[in-house]
């Protein structure tokens, strides 16, 4: 089946991360974040990718054009973010019978890709505590047809959320014309709601499910996928350094003498690690980037070309790509509290949900000496702190 791959959103709510880079191309383990659903659909058989791409579409069509070979790839341009049905409008000079439509900022296990292409026409849903937040799937008692999608309901008909994964009928293609919902967006689930009116729709219930629009959703894939990795050494590896098990080190990668990484973790090509660093906890380390004497890194993705060269600590942190960490700069990770640490998005102060949460440094940021950054901070692309600073507050 041909497969539509939603990449044109701009994913604002990842800002500094965004700055530079889409966020369908934000680093998740060793690939793109929406390499993953195409990978998926990939492995489920898709006969074609039609890849929707809007903002920094170049980014995302190089990278389609590059990297799927055995597969034929189609990019289609939304101009305007008018929502996901008027993404899948941009594809449809593109379809030409059944087809799937897989968000590209969702990470989904492979089988249940493969499982919604075999139950098609389906929708994939997860059971969630609250559903209230989702669009939610009504279903017939016996669970085996989709009978209703409603937007973040007072009263949830069921707690099965949409999982932005959906395999339509040809004669959805005739739906896509929907009109503007109340927030003013052309929504797929508009499409979605005609459909089932007209055809069987099966739900294909998922175990696992990640949506990632804010940036510790992004520490949540890269835990999730890194994990998934088997480990393996292509670069140099110094004697006296200690990997673990589920380490990939990949091939033009140095790792010095005294390093311990304890793993799941990956090193990318060009990256030089140590002397005498620690890594440990789902750790990726981007191209180029060097991590030096007398640091911990833990649980955090560096982006490419990252540098944290001496003294420093970095705990459950996004940092780059391009980012430099003055000696000695430490990150807090953890209230004093204990509770939620928080951070600032679009404006608006949210729960993180994890206790163990550091920093966001956007593209280009750097630190001084002796920098102090407190849990949640967020420093904007290219910010500069004072040697010596504490900061709490974003700037
Ligand atoms: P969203 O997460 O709603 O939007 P976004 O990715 O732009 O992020 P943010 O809200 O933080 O700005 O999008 C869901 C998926 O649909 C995602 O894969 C991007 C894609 N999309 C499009 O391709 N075109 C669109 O017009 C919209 C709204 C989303």
């Amino acid at each position: 089946m041909q497969t539509v791959i939603l990449a044109a959103g701009e994913g604002t709510r990842m800002r500094p991360l965004t700055e530079t880079v889409p966020k369908p191309m934000l680093p998740v383990a060793d690939r793109p974040l929406c390499a993953h659903a195409a990978d998926a659909a990939v492995a489920a058989g898709a006969s074609e990718l039609v890849v929707v791409v809007g903002y920094e579409a170049e980014a995302v069509r190089n990278f389609f054009s590059d990297e799927y070979r055995d597969v034929p790839v189609s990019i289609a341009v939304q101009e305007n973010q008018r929502g996901t049905a008027d993404a899948v409008r941009a594809a449809r000079p593109h379809l030409e019978g059944p087809f799937v439509v897989l968000n590209g900022d969702n990470v989904y296990e492979p089988a249940a890709v493969e499982a919604l292409f075999e139950a098609a026409p389906a929708i994939a849903a997860i059971a969630v505590d609250d559903p209230g937040n989702y669009g939610v799937l009504s279903t017939t008692s016996a669970g085996d047809r989709v009978t209703g999608i409603v937007e973040k309901p007072d009263d949830p008909p069921s707690n099965l959320a949409n999982a932005g994964a959906y395999a339509f009928p040809e004669g959805a293609l005739e739906y896509l014309d929907v009109g503007e919902s109340e927030r003013g967006e052309y929504e797929l689930t508009d499409v979605v709601a005609r459909t089932i009116e007209a055809t069987v729709v099966t739900p294909v219930t998922l175990s696992r499910w990640l949506d990632v629009g804010r940036p510790w959703e992004l520490l949540a894939a890269n835990e999730w996928k890194i994990a998934e990795l088997e480990g393996r050494i292509d670069g140099d590896v110094a004697a006296g350094a200690e990997l673990g098990e589920s380490v990939v080190i990949e091939a033009g990668a140095t790792i010095e003498p005294g390093v311990v990484v304890e793993g799941p973790a990956i090193v990318r090509s060009d990256a030089e690690v140590g002397p005498n660093a620690y890594l440990r906890g789902a750790t990726l380390v981007g191209e180029g980037c060097h991590v030096g004497h007398a640091v911990e890194v833990k649980n955090s993705v560096l982006m490419a070309g990252t540098n944290v060269p001496h003294l420093s600590y970095v705990g459950d942190s996004l940092l780059g790509p391009g980012v430099n960490f003055g000696a000695g700069t430490q990150v807090a990770n953890l209230r004093h509290d204990g509770a939620d640490v928080r951070q600032t998005v679009k404006g608006e102060r949210v729960s993180t949900g994890r206790r163990k949460y550091g920093v966001v440094a956007g593209p280009g940021a750097k630190t001084g000496i002796n920098t102090s950054l407190a849990p949640g901070v967020v420093l904007s692309a290219g910010a500069r702190t004072d040697p010596g600073e504490s900061v709490s507050r974003d700037r």
